[in-house]
Parts: structure tokens; C-alpha cells; sequence
């Protein structure tokens, strides 16, 4: 049975001096200066406003989060395991439906969001989202990428560019590249199998200016499981200078190697789009970042092609790689 909780208005953001003064994540963390998924952190609970509840898997935004005595969280904010933050977010909206059902708290709508790292959703909690998301809670999940298991220093993932280097794949005299997977599809691939789910979403927290604001507030409105997928540039992961963690990120979007979309009851819309607007070469992103320093002309060749055939030839541009129309095999 689907929540019977108003869903609030969904009100855009037009103009930054639109968008609340009021913080609700805010000093007394001490992530790396430039963190971007810091700002992905102040961006959704300045947009969520003050009746939200977060849980928050283990990773640097747990961790860097909570120095004894000391937390940037102004709303209820609740640690949960690596991996568990599908189950936490259902236990949350399931724990605050119920106490509304028996009158031991009033009912309004209280936005319930998980926010999960990359290793943390995409890889060890992807089967939790799975359920989460085939769920008729309403919450929101909020997978902030910075593409690498950065609280433990810096190890591949699922969700690594293809060819960085990372503790895990350091380049050496015999494999120059040691990390040969492309990236995760996480945020279409959450979409296509659970048609239920009204809205998905990629975005970054700093470009376009408030789209991701804007994305946090439609999901919540909308209502119903939704999921967000952000692109975190991380200095010390990426190695490049704190001041470009926003100019990267936008790099990364107008190179089209990471596709900003939002896919609304089974529509896409592209927030960036790559194919109209044109796209940088992938060469100006990959430069700027020392995890890239050990890759020669054909290996940016080669990141080159795949994020042509991702626009050039996907079914769905940036989105979903299958054919129509491909004979079966067999
Ligand atoms: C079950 C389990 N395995 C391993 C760890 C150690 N650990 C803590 S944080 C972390 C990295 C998480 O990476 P990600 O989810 O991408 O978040 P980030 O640190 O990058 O913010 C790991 C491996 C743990 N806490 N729990
Ligand atoms: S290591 Fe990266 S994600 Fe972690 S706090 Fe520093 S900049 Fe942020
Ligand atoms: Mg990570």
C-alpha cells in the first residue's frame, strides 16, 4: 500500500539567491578542502529542508563526518553499514510510516534519504537498492560517486574510470594500465529494472548551477523510491589542485564521459546534452588529473572511442547500450 502522505510541491530553483539560506549540513566536518561530495551532502539537505531524516553509509561522508563531538548534521542523521543503505532507508521510512499509522507522531510528509558511496551502492549495496527500490516506500537514495573506495585510500571500483590509477591499480613497467573496466552503468541500470520507480536521476552538485538541487527536490515530490547517482570530483583520489573540483566535474559532463540525465516515469531527458551542445574532447578532463598521468596518446584514444560509441551508437545516447532490432542469438 502506497504512503497516503501529501507529497509536497515540487518548486523549482531558478535563481541561486531562489535557493534557502538555511543550511543543514554545515561546519564541523573535515573532509579535503575542494570535496565535492561535501557539496553534494549541503546540496541535498539545503534542498530537502528541515523535516528529512538521513542515514548514511560508511565511506568519507560517514567518516569524515562525525570527528568525536563534532558533525555538520543539523537534521537527524543516522549511520548505517557499508552496503546497507537500501535497507536503512526502508527500515527508516517503514519505522516513521508506522508510528504515524499508530499516533505516536503526527503525519506529515518527512523525506527519508540514504546517501551511499560508490563502493558503498553501486557495488556491495547494489542488491539493497534493488529492493529499495521495488519498495512503495517513499525515500531517496543518493549514490555520491567520487570513483574510488576513498575513506580507505583510494581503491578501485566499480565505478572507476577505465585506466586510472588507484592503490589498487598502480601502473607498472610490465602494465602500464591495470584498471581495464569501464565504468559502471549504475543509475540506468537501476532505471530499466525497476520500471516502477518513478525517478532516477545522474547530476553533480555544482553543474549546471542548481540542477542538482532541482533533481533532489523533484525525487522528493515525486514521490514513491527514487535514486540519484552524482559525479564527485576528489582531489586526493584524482590528485589535482582542491580549486578545480568544480571546473573538473563540469569537464567531466561536457566531455560527455559522464551523462547528466533524468529518466521520469521511463522518459530520459538530458539535463547536459552532449549531442546537442557538443562535446569537449575527453583529453581536457583526463589532463588535468594526476590518477591519468601515466596514460600515453592511445590510451586517451581509446577513452576517446568508448565515449564516442556511448553517444554515437547507444540505443539511448550516454544511457543504454542495447540494440534494437539485434538478431537472438541462438
Ligand atoms: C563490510 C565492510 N567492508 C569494508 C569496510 C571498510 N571500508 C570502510 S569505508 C570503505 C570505502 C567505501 O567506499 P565508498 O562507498 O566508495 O565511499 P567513499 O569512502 O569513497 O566515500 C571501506 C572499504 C567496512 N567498513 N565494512
Ligand atoms: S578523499 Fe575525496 S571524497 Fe574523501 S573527503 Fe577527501 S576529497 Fe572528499
Ligand atoms: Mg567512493
Amino acid at each position: 500500500m502506497a504512503t497516503q502522505l501529501p507529497v509536497i510541491d515540487y518548486e523549482k530553483i531558478k535563481k541561486i539567491h531562489d535557493a534557502p539560506l538555511e543550511e543543514f549540513y554545515t561546519s564541523g566536518h573535515r573532509t579535503c578542502q575542494g570535496c565535492e561530495s561535501a557539496m553534494v551532502m549541503r546540496d541535498f539537505a539545503k534542498a530537502a529542508g528541515p523535516r528529512t531524516v538521513v542515514t548514511g553509509a560508511t565511506g568519507c561522508m560517514y567518516v569524515a563526518n562525525t570527528s568525536y563531538l563534532t558533525t555538520p548534521w543539523i537534521v537527524p542523521w543516522m549511520h548505517t553499514q557499508l552496503g546497507a543503505g537500501g535497507s536503512s532507508a526502508v527500515g527508516m521510512a517503514a519505522g516513521l510510516r508506522a508510528l504515524m499509522r499508530k499516533g505516536r507522531i503526527k503525519k506529515e510528509k518527512i523525506n527519508v534519504i540514504n546517501f551511499s558511496g560508490d563502493l558503498g551502492a553501486a557495488d556491495m549495496g547494489i542488491g539493497g537498492i534493488s529492493g529499495a527500490l521495488q519498495s512503495d516506500y517513499d525515500l531517496l537514495i543518493i549514490m555520491y560517486d567520487n570513483e574510488s573506495a576513498a575513506n580507505t585510500d583510494i581503491q578501485v571500483t566499480g565505478s572507476t574510470t577505465y585506466g586510472a590509477q588507484t592503490t589498487f591499480t598502480p601502473p607498472g613497467s610490465k602494465h602500464r594500465i591495470m584498471h581495464r573496466r569501464w565504468k559502471k552503468n549504475t543509475a540506468a541500470m537501476l532505471a530499466v529494472g525497476h520500471p516502477t520507480c518513478r525517478y532516477v536521476a545522474t547530476a553533480s552538485a555544482t553543474f549546471p548551477a542548481l540542477d542538482f538541487m532541482n533533481k533532489t527536490r523533484k525525487a522528493l515530490s515525486i514521490g514513491g523510491p527514487t535514486f540519484i547517482h552524482t559525479f564527485d570530483p576528489c582531489p586526493k583520489g584524482w590528485d589535482f589542485h582542491p580549486r578545480y573540483s568544480h571546473e573538473l566535474g563540469e569537464l567531466g559532463i561536457k566531455s560527455g564521459i559522464f551523462p547528466l540525465y533524468e529518466i521520469i516515469d521511463g522518459q530520459v531527458i538530458y539535463t547536459y546534452d552532449a549531442r546537442q551542445k557538443g562535446r569537449i574532447p575527453v583529453r581536457e578532463y583526463l589532463e588535468k588529473q594526476g590518477r591519468f598521468a601515466h596514460l600515453i596518446d592511445e590510451d586517451v584514444d581509446h577513452i576517446q572511442g568508448m565515449v564516442d560509441t556511448m553517444w554515437n551508437e547507444w540505443e539511448v545516447p550516454g544511457v543504454a547500450p542495447f540494440k534494437a532490432g539485434l538478431a537472438v542469438a541462438g
